[in-house]
């Protein structure tokens, strides 16, 4: 569990928030994601938009709350909590109705989340360059400044490993954008993970069995995302297409992933500037 402590956080009002508070952005796949658990446990929460876009998540009121300027970040009774996975697991626990990490698998879970986190700047890679496609660098130099000069660079009284690999990430992409060649790397990632979940959904209704879980939330995060990216998921993978699509309708999950960055027609007109280098075609899918 990332639980931060005291010398971690310098934006000290949080300390003081009652209830369950969540700092997030609609179009975040990781708060998406906890938002879907959130409505499927049918938990209150106050609710703190961080605007992504506008890079609020690189300014110091925000970096004094996650000194690693990501969200979800959840603050319960005043305790900050972030790694969107962690803070899931720590819910189940206090809010353990319905189940969703099945009885007795709780380190089986927390290992394949672990794992499909480590995917991240995978899909973030796919992301920006099939579905956000900025026109320029997708965090402008003064907000990545900003972003290393604040917050209190620990994490639970620690120096913190993961804002330097979130820099290094944003240099690089400033310099040399989301390349054919990081692009085709990240899919074919993506594309064993998902043949080895076809597998497993060709046998059982779920990913942990008959009933919904954690894990189903998290990958269809991913496979919604990927979609969006033009990931052609009904032709490689038929049992994890039809899995999303009976997910995707229902309400907790339906109301979580309408808003994104950009329009349909905006997605339609990004496709199109791409000029035929679809996902299909860099990843040679
Ligand atoms: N491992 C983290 C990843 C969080 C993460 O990377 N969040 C993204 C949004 S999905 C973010 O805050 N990005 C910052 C940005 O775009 O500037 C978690 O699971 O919470």
């Amino acid at each position: 569990m990332v639980q931060l402590t005291d010398s971690d956080i310098k934006t000290r009002e949080v300390l003081g928030w009652k209830g369950v508070h969540v700092l997030h952005f609609m179009g975040s796949s990781c708060s998406q994601k906890l938002r879907i658990f959130l409505n499927l446990k049918g938990i209150p929460w106050h609710s703190h938009p961080i605007d992504l876009p506008g890079n609020e998540n690189m300014r110091p009121w925000f970096l004094g709350i996650n000194p690693r300027g990501l969200v979800p970040v959840l603050v319960d009774d005043g305790a900050v909590h972030i790694e969107s996975n962690d803070i899931i697991q720590y819910l189940e626990k206090k809010f353990p109705k319905p189940r969703l990490v099945p009885a007795g698998y709780d380190n089986e879970v927390a290992a394949l989340l672990k794992h499909e986190d480590d995917l991240h700047l995978d899909l973030r890679t796919l992301s920006f360059r099939f579905v956000f496609a900025p026109p320029g660098p997708p965090k402008p130099a003064a907000a990545l400044e900003s972003y290393k000069a604040n917050g209190a660079g620990t994490v639970q009284g620690l120096k913190d490993r993961e804002k330097d690999i979130q820099i290094e990430f944003w240099q690089r992409a400033a310099k040399e954008g989301f390349t054919d060649e990081r692009a085709r790397a990240s899919a074919q990632k993506f594309r064993a993970e998902f043949d080895a979940l076809d597998k497993t959904l060709a046998q059982r209704r779920y990913l942990m069995g008959q009933d919904l879980s954690v894990l189903d939330i998290a990958w269809f995060i991913y496979e919604h995302r990927l979609s969006l990216a033009g990931y052609p998921f009904a032709r490689l993978h038929p049992h994890v297409h039809a899995w999303a699509e009976q997910l995707r309708p229902r309400p907790e999950f339906a109301n979580e992933i309408g808003q994104l960055r950009h329009s349909p027609e905006q997605l339609d007109a990004i496709r199109r500037a791409q000029a035929g280098k679809t996902l299909e075609a860099v990843a040679g899918f």
